[in-house]
């Protein structure tokens, strides 16, 4: 199949996902083009299968806001046209698929008929989408997608609660590599890191106040006086320099390392002995897989898709949002001896092998093959 995928390039769950999508379907043999404004922070374009098409807004000093949409949508209809692609699949609903809803209109117009799939990340749905601002706009745009994904059960619930939608949404859950993450690295050199007695915590995402960093290091805080360990802050953001501060009265800015944002996520898994994620709202939490994936048990609050993802004394523990006392003594029941990190370690590997990229591209291609016949069947 030749596949157009939009999504946002920077940092961030959604565009992680888009291109490991793209990258596993170019793998598969099918034709991925990859339609967005800047090239995805994850994307090698080492292969014949895969191509990258740069959406450019020329700044104008009469708009106040350069209409970005406009210039994808009209990328789009270039692009289905010249390559000939047959399926669209956008993912975070704002503005992709609106705009994607306005190439598929303009191809019409040329006897062109091109399915779109939307897949819906999160906070296009929970926090910015629900906005009185963007609702008709979403609601409208989901309504006219072909065919509809959330990343989670409980992303399609929220969906079904906030908006009014009359498409049946499939629920694909987020996946990762398993095998390659859990052979990423044989040495992680571990003591550039920390001394030997200490373990090492680590917490990854894009520092919103969403992600409640600040409560990351409240449960560090609270470990680090029990034990000897080092908390690592992987991303940029928001949020960076209050957490600084925060570090500062605290008195614990040695033991606490902000990297900024990183390619070397994995290696930073790999000799993580325990991974933090408090988020007010998760959909899904694909940083807290990519940690399980890696062998890393997980702390996290129990909200939005975080319980389908990290099960309760299994591959961590859930606590309610904001309880930071109960995440540090759970977080030290792990960290307790040797012997119960390695089998909590064991046990994040076992539950993550379910989201493994194997299991779920394929219900992707399926969902594209459904949705091409339908198309054709429509047309004729
Ligand atoms: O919705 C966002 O905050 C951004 C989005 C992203 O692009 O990082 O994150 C969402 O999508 C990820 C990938 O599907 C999920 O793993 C995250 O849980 C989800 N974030 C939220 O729901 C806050």
């Amino acid at each position: 199949m030749k596949i157009a995928i939009v999504c946002y390039p920077t940092f961030g769950g959604s565009g992680v996902v888009a291109t490991e999508l793209g990258l596993a379907l170019a793998e598969k043999g099918h034709e991925i083009h990859f339609i967005t404004y800047k090239q995805p922070v994850r994307l090698e374009l080492l292969s014949k299968n895969i191509h990258f098409h740069e959406v450019s807004v020329p700044v104008y000093p009469l708009f106040h806001y350069q209409p970005y949409e406009l210039a994808l949508s009209s990328k789009l209809v270039d692009m289905v046209k010249l390559h000939k692609i047959e399926v669209l699949h956008v993912h975070y609903a704002i503005p992709h698929a609106y705009a994607g809803y306005m190439a598929k209109k303009m191809l019409e117009e040329d006897n062109i008929f091109i399915p779109m799939v939307t897949t819906l990340h999160g906070t296009d749905i929970t926090l910015v989408g629900n906005h009185p601002f963007y609702k008709p706009a979403v609601t409208f745009s989901i309504n006219n997608s072909d065919v509809v994904t959330s990343v989670s059960k409980s992303l399609k619930e929220d969906t079904l609660h906030l908006f009014d939608i009359k498409k049946e949404i499939h629920v694909v859950p987020n996946f990762i590599d398993i095998p390659k993450k859990i052979n990423a690295f044989t040495d992680c050199q571990r003591d550039l890191m920390a001394d030997k007695d200490e373990r090492i915590i680590t917490h990854v995402s894009n520092l919103r106040e969403v992600k409640r960093v600040k409560d990351v290091i409240e449960v560090f805080d609270l470990i680090q006086k029990r034990i000897p360990s080092k908390l690592i802050i992987v991303g940029e953001g928001p949020d960076r320099e209050a957490c600084e501060q925060l570090c500062e009265k605290k008195g614990i800015e040695e033991k606490v390392l902000f990297v900024g944002n990183s390619n070397e996520v994995d290696k930073i898994l790999c000799f993580t002995d325990l991974f933090i994620l408090p988020s007010e709202k998760e959909s899904f939490g694909l940083a807290a897989l990519e940690a399980m994936a890696c062998g890393v048990p997980v702390i996290s609050s129990n909200t939005g898709g975080l319980p389908e993802v990290n099960i309760q004394g299994v591959s961590g523990f859930l606590s309610d949002v904001g309880d930071v006392g109960e995440m540090a003594e759970n977080a030290l029941k792990i960290l307790a001896t040797d012997e119960t990190l390695a089998k909590f370690k064991k046990q994040a590997i076992e539950s993550a092998m379910i989201y493994d990229t194997k299991k779920i591209v394929p219900v992707y291609e399926e969902l594209y093959r459904v949705a091409i016949d339908k198309m054709t069947i429509a047309k004729h």
